[in-house]
């Protein structure tokens, strides 16, 4: 479907639409047999709406157990609020509002819970929910989370690097892709089950990396956050965290890893291939179709009228660490 692009010079995050609402639309104006061009003049409302509504609270929380963990080296960054990091979430598969996941993902059961690694390994493995927590040394990594829709927080994460699970599966010489998936359970995710509630994309929700960007040591897979295990709405009981990628790349309750010879397919790409890439590196040069990625607003404690803006950096901040996983490549082309 053809999207309308607006116009990027003037960037003002509250135009954003974010990736559902513009989705929900079209679905909707698809069954009210409107086209796609009819859209754009309500985006502003709907994104202010969202804003003027009351704060949210994660009521219905299960306990959340503490971890044991080795702290992380001094961060100069400054740590968004745990209250916001538990009420301001993208978790299509419980509803497309951001505080939709806080409210209803408390209906899913984590535990027991089990992660497969399969396709291109020796050792093919499954872990059980407390495998997850006990067969890696567990580490906080405070890490910047940069969304597609131009938001920023900074999250202490606990838990370990990918390569040291995928180390222990062992790939094949010939697996050069990893493929996750997310949980496909309609009976406890609501969105699973309705197409307006989830967003108008396909589930189960799936993402891939490539083998080296998934054994480079920032590529974490997250149990905790705060010292705690994972609220649910987060992505308990494990989720993935690639911090220079955009937030979509970071799948959330991850019930298999799958090693492959061939680039897999991702749910965003599905959804809308021209607007997200399977690199998806963070890059305030290549901007969304619809906005402007050269700033990103800062998710405070503070409310409407105290919002901050800064700079969108490279590589969200990692260049040093990750630039060279793409020294040859066309960011443009590549997005
Ligand atoms: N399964 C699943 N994983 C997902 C999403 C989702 O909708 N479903 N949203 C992604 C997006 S767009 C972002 S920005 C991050 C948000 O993570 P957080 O809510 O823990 O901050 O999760 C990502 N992982
Ligand atoms: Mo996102």
């Amino acid at each position: 479907m053809k999207i309308r692009r607006s116009n990027r010079s003037q960037f003002k995050d509250w135009q954003i639409t974010d990736e559902h609402t513009f989705n929900n639309r079209r679905l909707l104006l698809k069954s009210l047999g409107i086209g796609s061009s009819a859209l754009l003049a309500g985006q502003a409302q709907a994104s202010l709406f969202d804003w003027l509504k009351d704060e949210p609270t994660a009521k219905k929380q299960r306990k959340l157990q503490t971890l044991k963990y080795s702290k992380s080296r001094e961060s100069e960054l400054i740590l968004t609020p745990e209250e916001k990091v538990t009420t301001y979430n993208n978790f299509y598969e419980f509803g497309t509002a951001k505080q939709d996941p806080a409210e209803y993902a408390h209906t899913l059961t984590v535990n027991p819970w089990q992660v497969e690694i399969t396709g291109l390994v020796e050792n093919p493995l499954k872990l059980n929910y407390e495998d997850l927590f006990n067969t890696f040394d567990l580490e906080e990594r405070i890490y910047r989370l940069r969304c597609v829709e131009a938001w920023s927080m900074v999250i202490p994460w606990v838990g370990f690097s990918l390569n040291k699970l995928l180390e222990k599966a062992q790939p094949k010489s010939t697996a050069q892709y990893v493929a996750f998936e997310t949980l496909n359970r309609p009976s406890e995710m609501r969105g699973q089950s309705s197409r307006f509630i989830g967003g108008n994309i396909s589930y189960p929700y799936i993402e891939g990396l490539r083998l080296d960007e998934a054994m480079h040591p920032l590529t974490l897979m997250a149990v905790g956050l705060y010292g705690k295990a994972l609220p649910n709405q987060n992505g308990a009981p494990i989720r993935l965290v690639v911090p220079w990628k955009y937030g979509f790349k970071s799948i959330k309750s991850v019930v298999k890893i799958h090693l492959t010879a061939t680039q897999p397919q991702t749910t965003w790409n599905l959804a809308a291939a021209n607007e997200y890439g399977f690199y998806a590196n963070v890059n305030p040069k290549v901007d969304h179709p619809r906005w402007s990625q050269a700033q990103e607003r800062v998710i405070t404690s503070g409310g409407i009228f105290n919002q901050q803006h800064q700079p969108t950096q490279m590589f969200n901040g990692y260049a040093q660490e990750v630039a060279h996983l793409y020294k040859d490549m066309d960011l443009t082309k590549y997005f």
